[in-house]
């Protein structure tokens, strides 16, 4: 499993043998800063990246209870982050990353891979809004 290497990695970076609680799993905001840095996984709202985005260490195969971060006031925004995603850049150091959606049947299937280092509007791939999760390598 990835994700207990990257739970510890971000232990280590917030300080170390804190006590550790369970983490829900829309907990996840990457590395908590606002730009996309390296290893993390981010959604943004509008085509060409821009200030409200939603950024990940891990997978998260539900979107529904994830809403976009502004980046500009510094403040949770009220946008959804399901199928609303209008751009994405991946910066896993590991691996591509697949965008998930839900046919009208609740049938999953992936609706886009984006290799590692993938950035740029969704629209060019035809997937803009078209995200209930995402799963990594
Ligand atoms: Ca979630
Ligand atoms: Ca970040």
């Amino acid at each position: 499993m990835k994700l207990l290497p990257r739970l510890a990695a971000v232990l280590a970076l917030a300080g170390g043998a804190a006590a550790i609680t369970t983490v829900p799993a829309n907990a996840d905001r990457g590395d908590g800063n606002v730009a996309c840095n390296s290893g993390e996984i981010c959604f943004y709202y509008d085509y060409a990246l821009g200030n409200l985005s939603r950024q990940f260490w891990n997978p998260d195969m539900d979107h529904s209870n994830d809403y976009y971060w502004d980046r500009a006031s510094g403040s949770q925004s009220s946008i959804r982050l399901m199928d609303t995603a209008g751009s994405f850049w991946n910066r896993d150091t590991e691996c591509a990353i697949k965008i998930w959606d839900i046919t009208s049947t609740g049938g999953w299937f992936v609706t886009f891979t984006a290799p590692m280092g993938w950035k740029g509007d969704l629209r060019s791939v035809g997937k803009q809004n078209r995200n209930n999760g995402h799963s990594r390598c």
